[in-house]
């Protein structure tokens, strides 16, 4: 049932992350790491060979909002030839899985993936399916409760806002469950990535103020060479800056919180810009493709400077 060149349901994708952990048991396992509000289980998988003992941690999470299909299947797709080229012998991803560990969570948001992805519901369902009360507005935006900055600029009190930032930080299942599990690893992170789309963008922190944070430069720096890499691949150019200066003020959002807890690179990646949500599925595998090689010139720039 399971497509790598499509978009799948939350359960083959589980599925199918379960199916790498049996045929890869000395480099993948997964892990559940909480339950939605709809009682689905948020589950990540790791690649680690465990061989070379430990390594600098790579977190990367796709489908906090719903619609946005595209990142879920594109962080699908980057697991599938992460593991196929560290068998296959591909010096570039080999090195990769050999260096770092990697942590990818495809959808983080599991019940508002599966209210977007049924006939019954909607397609450009961007939030969660928490009824927060009794209201008729269902759904909090999960890129704005986290606890960094949650309820500044950008955000909304309104329950029936696309932006709506929930009660509290960290009120919803899904952020609380990830970032218990981000701080259970807390100092051993090399860098989070969250995937969205559209725009072609790679972000940084800060986004609740355009103030730059304290190492804009090494971020800067750092997101140029994945741009860069991504270039290399088939031409598609992606923009970099800090959240606040080129986009808009997000509080709340996942990168930002992330670096606050000491993750020393933390980004926001939009994915390509075909002005839409909807991305046909031949989109998925060169995204993926040009995505590894940014990885790798990235890390190979940080290994340089540091
Ligand atoms: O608004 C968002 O959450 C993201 N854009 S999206 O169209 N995918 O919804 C941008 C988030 C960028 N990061 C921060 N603002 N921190
Ligand atoms: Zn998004």
């Amino acid at each position: 049932e399971f497509d790598i060149t499509a978009y799948n349901s939350h359960e083959s994708v589980n599925d199918y992350l379960d199916e790498l952990s049996i045929s890869y048991p000395d480099l993948v396992t997964t892990k559940i790491i909480g339950y939605t509000h709809q009682n689905r289980p948020i589950k990540i998988l790791i690649i680690n060979n465990k061989k070379s003992g430990a390594k600098p941690k790579v977190f990367i999470d796709g489908g906090q909002h719903a619609r946005e299909w595209i990142s879920p299947a594109v962080v699908t797709h980057m697991i599938h030839q992460l593991i196929n080229g560290y068998y296959k012998e591909d010096d570039r991803l080999r090195s990769l899985v050999t260096k770092y560990e990697f942590h990818m969570l495809p959808i983080l948001n599991p019940d508002g993936y599966v209210y977007s992805y049924s006939d019954h519901g909607i397609r450009l369902w961007r939030k969660n399916m928490n009824n927060v009360t009794t209201t008729n507005c269902t759904g909090v935006d999960l890129n704005r409760n986290w606890d960094f900055h949650w309820a500044g600029r950008g955000g909304s009190r309104d329950e029936c806002s696309i932006v709506y930032q929930g009660q509290s930080a960290f009120s919803e299942k899904e952020t609380k469950a990830t970032s218990d599990y981000i701080l259970s690893y807390q100092g051993q992170w090399h860098s989070y990535f969250s995937f969205h789309s559209f725009g072609q963008l790679i972000l940084f922190p800060y986004s609740h103020t355009a103030i730059p944070n304290p190492d804009y430069e090494k971020h800067r720096s750092a997101a140029k060479s994945l741009a860069a890499g991504i270039k290399s691949v088939n031409n598609r150019r992606y923009t970099v800056g800090a959240v606040g200066m080129i986009l808009y003020e997000a509080s709340g959002s996942s990168e930002s919180w992330a670096y606050s807890i000491g993750v020393p690179y933390s980004y926001t990646l939009e994915l390509p810009d075909l002005f839409t949500f909807v991305v046909p599925t031949d989109v998925i595998e060169p995204t993926a493709n040009e995505l590894l090689q940014g990885l790798v010139e990235y890390f190979q720039l940080i290994e340089e400077e540091d």
